[in-house]
């Protein structure tokens, strides 16, 4: 068994439904179970300004899945909500699921790199990661605690429970 950590973002129709729904697809996964959820938090896009805030969340996993079945597995949730892949860099979306932490897997695998590469710098992302994990450490980079002082939370605000 990992424990897998996976972010969540949407930005586009009713966000809040569609990470709520993807968190109960994540109940669904074989072999993994859902230990810990954060808030669900409203963000400011990182990227172009011209669209919707963003619902952010994070959400650990107990699984067997590989990193890259469970890769697999989101990228089919993500389709089943609609996610079509517009080509537009940092555009808007339906629903993202990333990959943040697999275990104490570092990889840079042309198909995912672990850590997730925005993990560190994303206020979208460590703050819930520190409202849940504090103590948590990210490979190669240090414990979540730490490296919240460089991430200023830029706007980010709790909305509501999972
Ligand atoms: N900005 C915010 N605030 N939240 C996200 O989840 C998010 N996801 C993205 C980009 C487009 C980089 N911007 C984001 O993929």
């Amino acid at each position: 068994m990992t424990t897998a950590w996976i972010g969540l973002g949407a930005n586009l129709g009713d966000a809040v439904a569609t990470v709520r729904s993807a968190l109960a697809a994540l109940d669904r996964l074989p072999g993994s179970r859902r230990v810990v959820t954060s808030s669900l938090y409203r963000s400011r896009p990182l990227g172009p300004a011209d669209q919707p805030d963003y619902i952010n969340a994070v959400a650990a996993l107990e699984t067997d899945l590989s990193a890259s079945d469970l890769l697999s597995h989101l990228q089919r949730i993500e389709a089943d909500h609609g996610r079509i892949r517009s080509g537009l860099r940092w555009g808007p979306r339906t629903l993202d699921l990333d990959i943040l932490l697999h275990g104490d897997t570092i990889s840079s695998d042309a198909r995912l790199t672990l850590p997730h590469p925005g993990l560190c710098q994303r206020p979208f992302v460590l703050h819930p990661l520190h409202e849940v994990a504090p103590q948590l450490a990210i490979p190669g980079h240090g414990v979540v605690q730490a490296l919240l002082a460089g991430c200023p939370p830029d706007g980010l605000d709790v909305i509501a429970s999972a």
